[in-house]
């Protein structure tokens, strides 16, 4: 991938390097936003869980609420692999709060891809602006790995369809104004079969909402339990057909999948550049830590497992782009690598900035506590290694 359009001089920490005249630009805008909307907020966002709607739509204006949708109802039409560079930067000023934009990505791409034109007409122009937020509903409390065990039911009734059930985790749960819903239509009480995707909208009778969770991170964005009770949607709701859900539910993350693991590159890449100027201003035992060799090593396998991911994580996204018959082993490798090796960035990041590295005044502990998660979500790292296993054995 880095063999075109590359730089003159030496590889560097330069997340541009590579890329091509249109994506430098993108990648510029996203940058700057982040610099100038995102990275002066991000410490407040997390400190008094603020959800900060105004500048999602902000980041909308520039075309980051629906990336990858086609342009005809208001989709920006870029690539994966733009996505990507986008999540990436845009991450570096709250991992949190991108990585939210990257769901709500994942959401209306589902529609564009998977919906009537009565649906893309509809809802796209309200979601590529974030006018109406969106969320993804898969994981129950019962079912979170074995996502195809989900027990919510839509039953028919007439021209409708009745949910019950409960969704755990959603992210944006209470604020998005859709909620995509994997639930089951089919007789069958298992399996991935018999699992629809449908649309749920705020204030629909019998859809309610959890308390908000307490987490360690992700804290500029709400999370919470999504009931429904008797919840009464039309059927003209349902995105694909009937026993589509899950193919579609799993076709949504494998592009979510690369998105989570950018925003985690996003917070390696802001961990590295804190270290850097500490390491230049910090002085023990009379010298800079810039000195200590033992440092000068660690910054140096820090920057290589950065650089080492971010490629995994371009080449998958270009994977997806061109459908690849290898994709969904390729981001789940991605996911697995770029999330465990950014962790352990941010991680060994802390350590060097030492006591006040653990202060919630530098960025550096948001950075780890925000990319945590990433090893957990969008499929645990487990379910990952699942899914490259199976794919090298059988
Ligand atoms: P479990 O599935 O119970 O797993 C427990 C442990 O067992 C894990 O370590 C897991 O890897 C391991 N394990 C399970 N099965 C296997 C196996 N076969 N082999 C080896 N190890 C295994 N979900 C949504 O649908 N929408 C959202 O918006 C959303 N947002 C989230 C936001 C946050 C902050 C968090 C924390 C979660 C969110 N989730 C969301 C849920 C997330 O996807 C699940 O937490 C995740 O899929 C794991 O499910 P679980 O928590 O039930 O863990
Ligand atoms: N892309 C496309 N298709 C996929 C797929 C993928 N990534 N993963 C599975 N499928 C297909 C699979 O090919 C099969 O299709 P077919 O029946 O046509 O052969 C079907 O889905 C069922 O798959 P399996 O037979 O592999 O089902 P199984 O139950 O054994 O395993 C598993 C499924 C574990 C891979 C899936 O349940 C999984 O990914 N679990 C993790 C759940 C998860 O990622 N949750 C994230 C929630 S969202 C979130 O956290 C957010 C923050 C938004």
């Amino acid at each position: 991938f880095y063999s075109s359009n590359t730089h003159d001089g030496i590889f560097s920490l330069d997340s541009s390097v590579g890329l091509n005249d249109d994506q430098k630009e993108i990648h510029s805008i996203a940058t700057k936003f982040a610099r100038e909307q995102m990275k002066p907020f991000m410490l407040e966002w997390d400190r008094k869980e603020i959800f900060p709607v105004d500048v999602l739509k902000q980041a909308a204006e520039l075309g980051f609420g629906a990336i990858y949708c086609k342009p005809d109802f208001g989709g920006t039409g870029l690539t994966r692999l733009d996505a990507s560079i986008i999540f990436e930067a845009l991450s570096e000023g709250c991992v949190s709060t991108s990585a939210y934009i990257s769901i709500h990505n994942m959401c209306a791409w589902m529609i564009d891809e998977f919906g009537t034109e009565e649906q893309k007409k509809f809802w796209l122009p309200k979601l590529a602006p974030m006018e109406t937020l969106a969320s993804y509903c898969l994981t129950e409390p019962a079912n979170g790995s074995d996502a195809s065990s989900l027990k919510t039911t839509a039953r028919r009734q007439g021209d409708y369809y009745i949910l019950n059930g409960t969704k755990s985790f959603i992210s944006g749960g209470g604020h998005s104004g859709l909620y995509l819903v994997m639930c089951r239509t089919g007789e069958s009480n298992s399996g991935a079969k018999g699992i629809s995707c449908v649309m749920v909208e705020k204030g629909t009778p019998g859809l309610h909402f959890g308390k908000k969770e307490s987490k360690v991170g992700w804290n500029s964005q709400p999370t919470c339990q999504v009931i429904f009770e008797d919840c009464k949607v039309p059927v003209s709701n349902l995105i694909g057909k009937e026993g589509e859900g899950f193919s579609i539910a799993m076709r949504g993350l494998n592009g979510g999948r690369i998105n989570i693991a950018s925003c985690s590159l996003g917070a390696a890449q802001g961990s590295i550049n804190a270290c850097i100027e500490y390491m230049h201003t910090r002085k023990q035992f009379d010298k800079k830590l810039s000195q200590f060799q033992h440092l000068q090593f660690k910054l140096a396998d820090m920057a290589t497992d950065l650089m080492a991911s971010r490629l995994m994580v371009r080449n998958a996204a270009q994977a997806l782009e061109t459908k690849h018959k290898d994709l969904v082993t390729l981001c789940s490798m991605a996911k697995l690598f770029a999330t465990e090796k950014c962790f352990n960035i941010c991680n060994e990041a802390l350590q060097i900035h030492g006591g006040y590295g653990y202060l919630k005044d530098y960025p550096v502990q948001q950075y780890l506590r925000d990319s945590r998660v990433h090893m957990i979500l969008e499929g645990t790292n487990e379910i990952m290694r699942l899914l490259v296993s199976r794919h090298l054995l059988f």
